[in-house]
């Protein structure tokens, strides 16, 4: 046996070996080739997860990736944001993510059913936002959960109201976020990710003693209440998805004709009309002179410069 795999590949390994079915199979020798130590003693493993991984894929009749190889765990991003949900074991992530896109729960728990991430569209008024699925943050967690959170626009962390251990279970989510070097306030050597903290079973009859409890942990820190049970804090915990995201939706029309309010262009806050005219198109961005705006702040048509700032559900008119 060749020395120095680190606990990654071992943690892998053993999950492989637990593994249920192909696909599971298939992603604990992804992790073990993406995480084993590339030098020469470990040459032949490599070659041999190599063959194992390639004989699987054909198997399961999955390609190797489009012309963007991407690591199997990384989820490409999809329309307007990108949210990973996440926290400790059986925290309602995955009944969650399935209320807010339609996406299927998976019913049995991790880690025998769910090996990649899942994700699906959450619909908010006109435009689509991802909500991306994890495994556990638990100490066996692969590390590509921490991955999909930094990775994120932003982050949801669940904390199971239902749950008389709540405390334990956030300060082990909280101590191996800090390993993974995952913050939510500004510091040294960590990346910071704008979070909700949301409140998951508050159905549950002990739910609010339960988050008084919580508060002793973490001060006076905004933790939404939800139920996908009842469907409390469903939409609110939806609206202030959207505006952590920091989007503005720009809806565009031409001279003559009613606005396009079917698919608005968007783009981070503080953007400018010539922005959105760049979004649009290069040529139109290069010719313009001016635009009309109308919004319900009482724009009704009127002149605005390209360095306008332009708010949330602005409609344009551009001008050459
Ligand atoms: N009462 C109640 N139970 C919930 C709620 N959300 C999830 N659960 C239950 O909690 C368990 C774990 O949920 P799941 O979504 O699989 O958790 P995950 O492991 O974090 O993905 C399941 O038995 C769910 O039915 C909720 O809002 N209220
Ligand atoms: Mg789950």
């Amino acid at each position: 046996m060749p020395a120095n795999l680190s606990p990654e590949f071992k943690q892998a390994e053993e999950r492989f070996r637990a593994a249920a079915s192909p696909g599971e199979r298939l992603a604990c020798l992804e992790e073990m080739l993406s995480t084993i130590p590339k030098h020469k003693g470990t040459e032949k493993m490599q070659a041999d997860l190599k063959s194992r991984i390639a004989k699987l894929r054909k198997e399961l009749g999955t390609k190797k990736g489009g012309a963007r190889r991407q690591d199997w765990f990384h989820v490409e991003k999809q329309g307007a944001g990108q949210v990973a949900v996440f926290g400790p074991p059986n925290c309602g992530k995955s009944a969650l993510v399935a209320a807010l896109t339609g996406l299927p729960a998976q019913v049995a728990p991790w880690p025998f059913t769910t090996t990649a991430p899942a994700a699906g569209m959450m619909l908010y008024e006109d435009i689509q936002v991802q909500l991306v699925d994890t495994p556990p943050v638990a100490p066996e967690a692969p590390a590509w959960v921490f991955h999909i959170i930094r990775t994120a626009d932003i982050a949801a962390w669940l904390i199971d109201l239902g749950d008389d251990d709540l405390l334990e279970s956030t300060e082990r989510v909280a101590g191996l976020l800090a390993e993974a070097r995952i913050g939510f306030e500004p510091a040294e050597g960590i990346v910071v990710k704008p979070l909700l903290r949301v409140g998951t079973k508050a159905d549950d009859s002990q739910a609010l003693d339960r988050l008084e409890i919580l508060r002793e942990l973490i001060g006076e820190v905004e933790v939404l209440p939800v139920s996908v049970e009842t469907g409390q804090g469903l939409d609110e915990l939806k609206r202030r998805l959207f505006r952590a995201l920091r989007i503005t939706r720009v809806y565009t029309k031409r001279p003559g004709h009613p606005a396009d309010m079917k698919d608005p262009v968007i783009l981070p806050e503080g953007s400018t009309v010539l922005d959105a005219a760049q979004h649009l198109h290069k040529d139109i961005a290069a010719g313009l002179s001016f635009a009309r705006l109308w919004n319900d702040a009482g724009y009704d048509g009127q002149r605005v410069e390209r360095a306008h700032v332009v708010q949330d559900r602005d409609i344009l008119e551009f001008h050459t």
